[in-house]
């Protein structure tokens, strides 16, 4: 049986990779499949998305990928993108074998991240 472990993602609204150390891995940790991943946010309200209100949006999970140069436009849909458009605040991932990198980014409801961006520290790092 597997165990799952864990990693909690914080992020903080208007602070550019906030340091979320606390609650992170640490950088090189060893982490078992399947992995939960919580994600944090504080200040800012998840709805799914299409909905709009202000000051909310729904969580994008970056798995093994930088935050994508162009944040005007709305984030594309990819295995490295994932999207939480029905407001979900947590996620199991099944990762195999190697390195792997997770990151937060929060968007509004079409999907287009916030400015100032609204996301976590990469973790653990590349
Ligand atoms: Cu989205």
């Amino acid at each position: 049986m597997m165990r799952a472990l864990t990693v909690l993602l914080a992020l903080s609204c208007g602070v550019a990779f906030a340091d979320q150390t606390a609650s992170a891995p640490k950088d090189g940790a060893r982490v078992a499949s399947p992995v939960k991943v919580v994600f944090g946010l504080k200040g800012m309200g998840v709805a799914p998305a299409g909905i709009k209100f202000d000051n909310t949006g729904h969580h994008h999970l970056l798995v093994d990928t930088a935050v994508p140069s162009d944040l005007t436009q709305p984030l594309p849909v990819t295995d490295n993108i994932r999207h939480f458009g029905k407001g979900q605040t947590e996620t199991t991932l099944d990762l195999p074998p190697g390195k792997h990198t997770l990151q937060l980014l929060f968007a509004d409801a079409t999907h287009t991240p916030f400015t100032p961006n609204v996301v976590s520290r990469r973790s653990p790092s590349p």
